[in-house]
């Protein structure tokens, strides 16, 4: 593909913030592999990035700048060098955000409003980023999934903090003209994601042998993505997606949590009577669905991995095979669940 045309100017280099995190690093090696576009990754490397995940990519394509989303300076200074802009970068864990809302409240809106303002001065068109969690959770017996048109009612201070920012990104479409779509995808799973998370925290428990442990009743339903397919919608989006639109990306991918850790326990040979149950999320959502039939028919967007199954075995050799990636991180991700009897 040669440079791209994004929205009203050519564009054949683009910033990429959050680009050494678990989704934000899988779409710069999708650009990469896809496009004849450069990318910079802006991203502060907080604990849960790994300049690892990109070190490996061609120099004249990725370059690395270490820094804050929230840093008006610098962003102003990398918009004005850039047309496009995907923003990825976020605190983003649920449960890190029980247990201490600011920096989420800081980078995700203080961060998200410092790019918009950056954008509305240098005219740089802006992909936001964004999760399905913004919508709350539906009844397991709902026949409902979440839709563009669905209401906002986020439920932790991770998803408010998002919901804040994308209420945030439309204002700034319609008072300003920022040239901005969103996407709200659903829980994605691959390498390189942290074992704070719930696969790779039941897949690195089982390489340990110890239980995974289960949140509640496990009955919690999450609709399930792999993020390179993440990756090709957001890239659909920022190159043929219509200015001040969203996009819902999901691959009709849910299972109660229960289904997931027993597809693992079968991966590693394992009973489900290795289960272990632990206390619950504090208001903990129920189930996530995402119909995303806009984003299929208008753009042409389709998931490339289909069975979920499957791409769980590959995730889970994967993780087998990086070890010393994540081994690091075990105890002291472990020691926070712990001391809240998870
Ligand atoms: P992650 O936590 O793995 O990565 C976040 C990245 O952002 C890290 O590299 C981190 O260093 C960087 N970052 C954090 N604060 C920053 C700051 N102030 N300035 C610059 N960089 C900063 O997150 P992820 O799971 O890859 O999620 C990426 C985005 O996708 C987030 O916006 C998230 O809300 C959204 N999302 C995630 C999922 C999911 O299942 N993980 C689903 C839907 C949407
Ligand atoms: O040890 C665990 N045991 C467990 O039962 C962990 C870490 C989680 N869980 C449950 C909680 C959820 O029902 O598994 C489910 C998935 O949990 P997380 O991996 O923490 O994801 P979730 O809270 O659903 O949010 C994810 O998807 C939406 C991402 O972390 C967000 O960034 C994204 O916006």
């Amino acid at each position: 593909m040669a440079a791209e045309k994004l929205g009203s100017r050519p564009v054949d280099r683009i910033l990429v913030t959050g680009g050494a995190g678990f989704i934000g690093s899988n779409f710069v090696h999708h650009v990469v592999r896809n496009t004849d576009l450069s990318v910079t990754v802006l991203d502060k490397l907080t604990y849960a990035a790994s300049r690892e995940a990109i070190d490996a990519l061609p120099e004249d394509r990725v370059e690395l700048v270490v820094g804050d989303v929230a840093d008006a300076t610098l962003v102003d200074k990398l918009f004005s060098d850039h047309d496009a802009a995907v923003h990825f970068a976020a605190e983003s864990h649920n449960d890190n955000s029980l247990h201490d809302p600011a920096p989420f409240i800081q980078t995700n809106i203080v961060g998200t409003f410092t790019l918009l303002e950056a954008a509305r001065r240098h005219d740089v068109r802006l992909h936001h980023v964004s999760t399905d969690e913004v919508y709350g959770d539906l009844d397991l017996d709902d026949p409902k999934r979440f839709t563009e048109d669905t209401p906002y009612n986020p439920s932790s201070p991770y998803s408010a903090s998002k919901a804040g920012s994308d209420h945030l990104v439309r204002a700034w479409v319609r008072s300003f003209g920022v040239r901005a779509t969103i996407s709200n995808c659903s829980n994605n799973y691959g390498p390189w994601q942290h074992i704070e998370k719930f696969i790779p925290r039941m897949i690195t428990n089982l390489v340990d042998g110890v239980p995974p442990k289960v949140y509640g009743d496990g009955l919690n339903v999450r609709d399930w993505i792999h993020a390179d397919d993440h990756s090709s919608a957001v890239l659909r989006i920022l190159e043929q997606g219509r200015v001040g639109e969203t996009y819902l990306i999901g691959a009709d991918g849910e299972r109660t949590n229960l289904q997931v850790v027993t597809a693992l326990l079968r991966l590693f040979g394992r009973s489900e009577d290795d289960i272990e149950f632990v206390t619950d999320r504090a208001g903990h959502d129920r189930r996530y669905a995402i119909e995303s039939g806009k984003l299929r028919a208008e753009l042409g967007w389709s998931p490339r991995f289909q069975d979920f199954e499957a791409g769980l075995a590959d995730t889970v050799d994967w993780y087998r095979r990086h070890e010393d990636w994540w081994r690091p991180h075990k105890q002291a991700t472990e020691a926070f669940y712990a001391a809240k009897g998870q």
